[in-house]
């Protein structure tokens, strides 16, 4: 038997990822990238010491009841920690930490292009090549919205906005912002800061949604936020569905009152709202924020160093419970 930590990640890794965790742990690798039903979790889990898990498992506060005792640390491969019952770990006294920083850029780049993609039709275009149905051009064809000289709103100023609010700077946008507290004036880099979403809102000629999914913020963005954007705007999420309001975006999507909007979440993921498909004015990705090679090594090691702080007998940088 080996002496290393034992532990059960749920779902397949980035190869130099579980090379490292066989060489420090005694890992149960999934292999085949099954989806674990909550039983086959726990059952997995007994013998185990750690859980290295995603936001695709749901650990409520049932499942940390369950856990509890044997299992000494969740270290999620994952900023966003909405799947977790964090009050419930801390009762059970199960360490849960989370992959800050490191994905920053990569969602921020994703960001930028359902903004772009959103604003200049992407998806109606390429349906249009593929469907071999482009037979000519003209002045006043397909015509998008232009980012120069935009402003671009940001709802959650956290790593991610502040890189998003950096790059939209390139394209020659003007950033506003609304965050719990205002950042400081490096931190802000001359971004316009509103106390309230009354107040950032009807400025936003384009929105990006970069808070956390908690129960605050859950349908945030619903009809009567809606009702207060600029006639036309661009909306984008790449945070959590469970932020708006899909009905009242629909709604919206058709009325044209939002111009085009560009989702990388949604609320019940994998599945989608068949109207968003439907709708020519969307533009939509499958939860791809952190998708590249280089971040989801940097997601799984910045897990590893959380697993090994903990075995180490060391507080965990990303403790979040
Ligand atoms: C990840 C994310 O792909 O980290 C997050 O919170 O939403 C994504 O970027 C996913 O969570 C991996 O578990």
């Amino acid at each position: 038997m080996s002496n290393k930590p034992a532990v059960l990640v749920t779902r397949k890794l980035p190869p130099a990822v579980e090379a490292r965790l066989a060489r420090d742990y005694d890992p149960h690798l999934n292999t085949q990238d099954r989806l674990y039903s909550t039983d086959e979790l726990l059952t997995l889990a007994q013998g185990a010491q750690a859980v290295l898990a995603t936001h695709t498992e749901h650990l409520s506060a049932d499942v940390m009841a369950r856990l509890a005792g044997t299992i000494k640390v969740i270290a999620n491969f994952s900023v966003g920690v909405d799947h977790c019952d964090l009050a419930a770990a801390k009762q059970h006294d199960i360490i849960v930490t989370n992959t800050p920083d490191v994905l920053a850029d990569a969602t921020a780049e994703l960001t930028m292009l359902l903004l772009l993609g959103a604003a200049r039709r992407a998806s109606e275009g390429e349906r249009l090549i593929r469907a071999r149905k482009w037979d000519s051009w003209s002045p006043t064809f397909m015509l998008g919205t232009q980012f120069t000289g935009k402003r671009l709103g940001i709802i959650g100023m956290g790593r991610i906005g502040q890189v998003v609010a950096k790059r939209a700077r390139g394209f020659g946008m003007e950033i506003h912002y609304h965050n719990r507290s205002r950042l400081d004036s490096e931190r802000e880099a001359g971004a316009i800061y509103h106390d309230s979403l009354d107040s950032l809102l009807p400025q936003s000629q384009f929105l990006a949604l970069h808070c956390p999914n908690t129960p605050d913020t859950q349908n945030l963005f619903n009809a009567e936020r809606i009702a207060q954007l600029p006639d036309d705007a661009i909306v984008v999420n790449s945070a959590r569905g469970n932020i708006v309001d899909e009905d009242a975006l629909i709604v919206a999507l058709r009325s044209g009152k939002i111009r085009a909007a560009g989702l990388d979440v949604y609320k019940d993921e994998p599945f989608i709202r068949p109207e968003f498909a439907e709708l020519n004015n969307t533009f939509l990705l499958p939860h791809l924020g952190s998708a590249t090679h280089e971040t989801r090594d940097a997601m799984g090691f910045r897990a590893l160093d959380n697993l090994d702080a903990v075995f180490a007998g060391r507080e965990p940088r990303d403790r979040v419970a």
